[in-house]
């Protein structure tokens, strides 16, 4: 198998507090109900599935819809809390040589993982697929939703309790992000990206150049002065017609093949020491066509080919 540890550990973190939006913490049983073990086993792979992190909810949040929270980051302990486990779970993981497959929630969790991978990479490359940037902080989010600010806490720009954790330093350098897919982002997000020279593939340049250029460009920019690199894949960034059960859907997106092409590239090109699939939302999907299509990618990002 091509890079990647044959021994993989899956971590489930059912988070929903940083989308205040019920549904995407489904989103560990919905992949596994997919045939994430059997695929992959086929594969070839060892799986030790860690089950899921527990994440606690007051009575107001368990209520469904859930009422919208209040504040510039909402759920701000709990979320701070569940990131750090994580940040742990991931490193033991690694630790042991595994390769660590976090299952998501929403994308606040990116926060954990990317700590968790930067205790055994000093330099982490991160490709960030998604329609959204990611990079808000309390002033400049129009939701105050964590999942939106989780590529900029990992940057090292946000609330102390959630760039602190796992060492109160940058988990990522901005030259060694890229974004790919990014199609709403809001107007502190853009000031925020061409302030540090961050580069975005939009879907205008995947339209102009095709996903084949895009990809070998953002991985060898987060493979130049890297020791290894993480996948950040919110499923939003695939257009709602083949992915309609994500927590927020934004129209003209990637298709299907854009992203299995993707997910081979990363895998040929032998870099990734982690990943992560997130904000699945069982309750918008039709018999768990997003999960199932998560778990082909998963299986191409694995490995599996054609011929
Ligand atoms: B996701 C948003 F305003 N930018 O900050 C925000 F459009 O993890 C959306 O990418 C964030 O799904 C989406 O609330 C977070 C909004
Ligand atoms: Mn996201
Ligand atoms: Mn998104
Ligand atoms: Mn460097």
């Amino acid at each position: 198998n091509p890079g990647l540890y044959p021994n993989v550990a899956i971590i489930g973190v059912p988070m929903d507090l940083g989308a205040d939006r019920r549904g995407v913490d489904m989103g560990p049983s919905a992949i596994r109900c997919a045939g994430l073990e059997k695929s992959l086993l086929n594969l070839g792979y060892q799986l030790f599935d860690q089950g899921d992190l527990v994440v606690r909810r007051h009575a107001a949040t368990a209520s469904c819809p859930s009422p919208q929270g209040v504040g510039s980051l909402k759920y701000l302990d709990e979320i701070a809390r569940v990131n750090g486990e994580l940040s742990v779970a991931v490193d033991h993981a690694m630790q042991q040589g595994m390769f660590p497959l976090v299952l998501g929630g929403d994308h606040s969790i990116a926060i954990g993982s990317l700590s968790g991978v930067r205790q055994h990479h000093e330099e982490v490359g991160v490709i960030w697929f998604d329609s959204h940037g990611d990079v808000n902080t309390a002033s400049t989010s129009p939701s105050g939703n964590i999942h939106g600010m989780s590529l900029a806490v990992a940057l090292g720009h946000g609330d102390p309790k959630l760039t602190a954790i796992g060492g109160d330093f940058p988990k990522v350098k901005p030259e060694h992000v890229a974004i790919v897919g990014a199609r709403s982002l809001d107007p502190g997000e853009k000031a925020y990206l061409k302030q540090r020279g961050i580069l975005v593939f939009t879907m205008h340049e995947i339209d102009r150049l095709g996903m084949s250029r895009v990809m070998e460009q953002a991985i060898e920019q987060v493979s130049r002065g890297t020791s290894g690199v993480h996948l950040s894949l919110d499923l939003d960034g695939l257009d709602p017609g083949y992915a309609p059960g994500v927590g927020t859907p934004v129209p003209g997106g990637l298709t299907a093949r854009e992203s299995f092409l993707a997910m081979e590239m990363l895998s040929d090109a032998g870099v990734l020491v982690s990943a992560e699939f997130v904000e699945i939302n069982p309750i918008l999907d039709h018999r768990n066509q997003t999960a199932k299509l998560a778990v082909s990618l998963i299986a191409s990002l694995f490995g599996e080919r054609i011929l």
